[in-house]
């Protein structure tokens, strides 16, 4: 899969270097392309922003070095994958739809996906309407609170769908059984030794019963996300009733 984004601070992506998605980037399974905005520009002062029309607070990001930078990323696809889909552009932004693990799962089935990283009080509004005429875009929010730009949204968005690329987590069976994928939060875990700090592992884990134990984290984990997050007991229910 190809992943362009587009910002002001390159650097702040370097770490995507490391860590399990630096080794999928490594063999080819993960191709990012970081492309820093300024680079579209062309006065002195490499200017991407300015004042907002109507007045108000803040500052707005001017349209011309979006365009530019996105002409190329979009001109490059076309000419690349030739007739085909163009890429998803995905601009986070708290005005968007929330991000969730569905989102996660459909971001990982895209071929190619462009991210735009706001800053300030955010892009030229022109910028959206554009490139909704040339590609699939949209709007993501990482939740209910407010960043000072995209970056660490898109970093997370990256995170979480990266991880469900074919080939890039080691084991696929874990991914199943974690938190959210199944609609509930995970169970507890434990690990060696059996007693720390007089705290026993609960016994039915050393039972060797696996039965009774995927009988017991199932309990857990309805039991924790009925008590942490009651809007997704209640969907969860909705979908698999009381039994
Ligand atoms: C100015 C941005 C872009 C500012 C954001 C996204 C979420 N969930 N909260 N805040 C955000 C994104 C804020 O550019």
């Amino acid at each position: 899969m190809r992943v362009d984004i587009v910002t002001i601070f390159p650097s702040f992506f370097d770490v995507l270097d490391i860590s399990l998605l630096g080794k999928a980037r490594a063999q080819g399974l993960f191709d990012l392309h970081v492309h820093d905005l300024r680079d579209a520009t062309h006065d002195r002062h490499r200017t991407v922003d300015d004042t907002p029309y109507g007045g108000g607070a803040g500052m707005v990001m001017k349209p011309e070095p979006w365009g530019e930078t996105l002409d190329a990323i979009l001109d490059e696809a076309a000419a690349a994958e030739g007739g085909g889909d163009p890429p998803l552009i995905v601009f986070p932004s708290p005005a968007g739809e929330v991000f969730t693990q569905a989102t996660a799962r459909r971001f990982a089935r895209e071929p190619h996906i462009v991210f735009g990283c706001g800053r300030y009080e955010g892009i030229d509004q022109r910028v959206f309407d554009w490139a909704a005429e040339r590609a699939r875009v949209e709007l993501v929010s990482l939740g209910d609170y407010v960043l000072n730009g995209g970056e660490v949204a898109v970093m997370a968005m990256i995170e979480a769908f990266g991880r469900l690329v074919p080939g890039v987590v080691g084991n696929p069976e874990s991914l199943v059984e974690e938190s959210h994928e199944q609609g509930l939060l995970e169970y507890p875990s434990y690990t060696k030794p059996a007693r720390w700090r007089d705290r026993e592992v609960p016994p039915v884990l050393l039972s060797g019963h696996h039965a009774k134990v995927a009988e017991w984290r199932r309990e857990q984990q309805l039991e924790r996300t009925r008590r942490v997050r009651p809007d997704l007991y209640d969907a969860w229910l909705a979908e698999h009733g009381e039994g």
